[in-house]
């Protein structure tokens, strides 16, 4: 694995899709080459299941049917497109990973963390993200953000929960953010777009050094 991962989450329109996407186009400008990818999906097999998973209709088979069904996603996902990318020595960039089925499916559905832990060996394998951003918002920004995003159309399976569900989502993520701070990276979402972009910035430019990786990739050393 030559490449290098980088993760983006939190709870529902916290901002992760808009900064996974300004950050693939800030590594872009240095001619690196990312892959933008997102879960549930980012292959053509994922995105079927990840059909399937926000249209609710697995929901009535429970949390842990659901947390099946996204490791089955994911391990199509990371086959077909996260570890051919990082050994060809790519950027990848994905919106929501293993914490989102650690928090929401985990710690939200009450699934034995035993199976979480499991699905999640079978699924990653080396594909391990070096990085990860959690965006931190209130949920009633976060949904609020969401709603005017997606406009008349309806919220999905998640996005449709309680408000308590929402703000226990934020905490297991504040906690889960304390718990490995070598590779989780809490970032204030309520802040303006381009105060978040910068923080983004500076933290992927300190800890993995994009600017030198250029000249790298260029040279072949
Ligand atoms: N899920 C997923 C699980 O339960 N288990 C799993 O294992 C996985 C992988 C995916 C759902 O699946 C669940 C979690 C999710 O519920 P999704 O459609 O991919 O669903 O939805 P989300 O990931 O929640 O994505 P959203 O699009 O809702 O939120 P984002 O990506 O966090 O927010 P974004 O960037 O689209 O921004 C939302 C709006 O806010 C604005 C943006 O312009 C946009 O309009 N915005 C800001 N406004 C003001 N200030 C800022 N700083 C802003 N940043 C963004």
């Amino acid at each position: 694995m030559r490449g290098h991962f980088i993760t983006f989450e939190g709870g529902e329109g916290s901002g992760k899709s808009t900064h996974a996407a300004a950050l693939a186009q800030r590594l872009k400008s240095l001619d690196l080459e990312v892959v933008l990818t997102r879960e549930p999906g980012g292959s053509t097999g994922a995105e079927i299941i990840r059909h399937i998973l926000l249209s609710g209709i697995a929901k009535p088979l429970g949390a842990e049917t659901e947390a099946i069904l996204f490791a089955a996603a994911r391990d199509d996902h990371v086959r077909s497109t996260i570890l051919p990318a990082l050994d060809a020595g790519h950027w990848v960039i994905c919106d929501r990973f293993i914490d989102s089925t650690r928090v929401y499916q985990g710690i939200l559905g009450n699934v034995d963390q035993r199976l979480i832990r499991s699905l999640e060996r079978v699924t990653v394998g080396p594909a391990v993200p070096e990085l990860t951003f959690i965006l931190d918002v209130p949920a009633q920004v976060g949904l609020a953000r969401a709603k005017s995003r997606r406009g008349q159309d309806a919220a999905d399976r998640f996005e449709a929960e309680s408000m308590e569900f929402h703000e226990k989502l934020r905490q297991a993520y504040r906690a889960l953010a304390g718990e490995e701070p070598a590779r989780c990276v809490l970032i204030d979402g309520r802040a303006p777009r381009d105060v978040v972009a910068e923080k983004i910035w500076s933290t992927v430019r300190e800890r993995l050094h994009p600017d030198t990786a250029g000249i790298a990739e260029a040279t072949g050393t």
